[in-house]
């Protein structure tokens, strides 16, 4: 039985060296030393051998017990830390890896020269109105003495949510509700940035586009004041070489009324394909508010006088970057956003 004994010690040690999975560890200990293992079964033999020989297979037997559930024991945690050491290796987490780089907005060219026509206004005293983009036929049309049968009021022209409810087409009817709001109070001098609509989309006309607008209403204003305030803008926004002109135009909100042309940006007045050959760029369109419209917004057209003006903030942007392309401000490609 000694012999016996010896020999299963060596195959198990012999095992347990050339094991490397948790599972067949466990098999081999259920074999070896389970209650019904091989070393259990020869202990239970042990009640047929008589004196020396009994005690010292006895003896014998549990040494290689022991020895053995030491082995076992020794090779289950190096398999346990190897183990983890694996799931450590796998679980890792590289924190030198370079992340994902967070892609950070650009203002809007046109966000950009709004805040600049808008610094340059508050500088010469402006406050700054803005009023809704949803309006009703009278404060867009009616109160800017664009009767009922004027073609500006034409579906072909305007976003009608109703008879009476449409998209603004200029941001005139903020003027006219900022009068409302401070007559008789002089003096109303104030600027309106916003998105106008209108019903055309071709290559030089967007539906929606963005304007700023301009009221001045005090006591003795005069054409010379809008001629100056316009000029000394012209200057600001696109350098203090620009030339103006002044051409008479046709506004219903204004008389008389006018058109402002700088000397072109692109040939200094010289003549070329971006002046049509003119050497002037029309930029704006300008008049001394209507008495009519003065009186609409509750002013005494007897007491005061005003001018007022309006422009289109893309026409500005592309005259003043080079843009030639109506349409690249509203494709949101990040090749042209990221230029100004
Ligand atoms: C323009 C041209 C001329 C204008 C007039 C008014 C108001 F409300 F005071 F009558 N606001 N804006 C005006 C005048 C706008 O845009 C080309």
């Amino acid at each position: 039985m000694i012999d016996r004994l010896k020999q299963i010690k060596l195959l198990t040690v012999e095992k347990i060296a050339e094991l490397t999975d948790f599972d067949s560890l466990n098999d081999l200990k259920v074999k070896t030393l389970g209650r019904k293992g091989e070393i259990t079964m020869l202990l239970r033999g042990l009640k047929d051998l008589i004196g020396e020989e009994r005690v010292e297979a006895g003896k014998v037997a549990n040494e290689i017990k022991n020895t053995l559930e030491n082995l076992i024991d020794r090779k289950t945690i190096e398999l346990k830390t190897k183990e983890l050491e694996m799931k450590l290796k796998d679980e890792r987490i590289d924190i030198s890896l370079p992340g994902l780089p967070l892609q950070v907005g650009r203002k809007h060219p046109i966000s950009m020269v709004t805040e600049q026509i808008k610094d340059i206004f508050i500088g010469m005293g402006f406050s700054v109105a803005e009023g809704p983009e949803i309006e009703s036929d009278y404060y867009n049309f009616e109160a800017l003495n664009v009767p009922r049968d004027h073609p500006a009021r034409d579906m072909q022209d305007t976003f009608y949510i109703s008879e009476e409810i449409l998209l603004r087409t200029h941001t005139s009817p903020v003027q006219v509700r900022t009068m409302e709001r401070l007559a008789p109070q002089i003096p109303v001098k104030i600027i309106i940035p916003g998105k106008v609509y209108r019903k055309d989309d071709d290559a030089t006309h967007s539906p929606m586009f963005n304007q700023v607008e301009g009221l001045l209403i005090d006591e003795r204003i005069t054409f010379a004041n809008l001629k100056g305030t316009l000029m000394l803008f012209a200057q600001k926004i696109f350098g203090e070489e620009v030339r103006v002109r002044y051409r008479p135009s046709f506004f219903p909100f204004t008389e008389p009324s006018a058109e402002m042309d700088i000397s072109c940006v692109h040939c200094q007045g010289q003549g070329c394909r971006v002046c049509s050959h003119t050497g002037w760029l029309e930029i704006l369109g300008a008049g001394m508010v209507n008495p009519r419209v003065l009186q609409y917004g509750g002013y005494d057209p007897e007491k005061v006088t005003g001018f007022a003006f309006g422009m289109g903030i893309e026409r500005i942007a592309m005259l003043k970057y080079g843009i030639n392309d109506l349409r690249l401000f509203f494709d949101n490609d990040k090749r042209f956003l990221t230029q100004f």
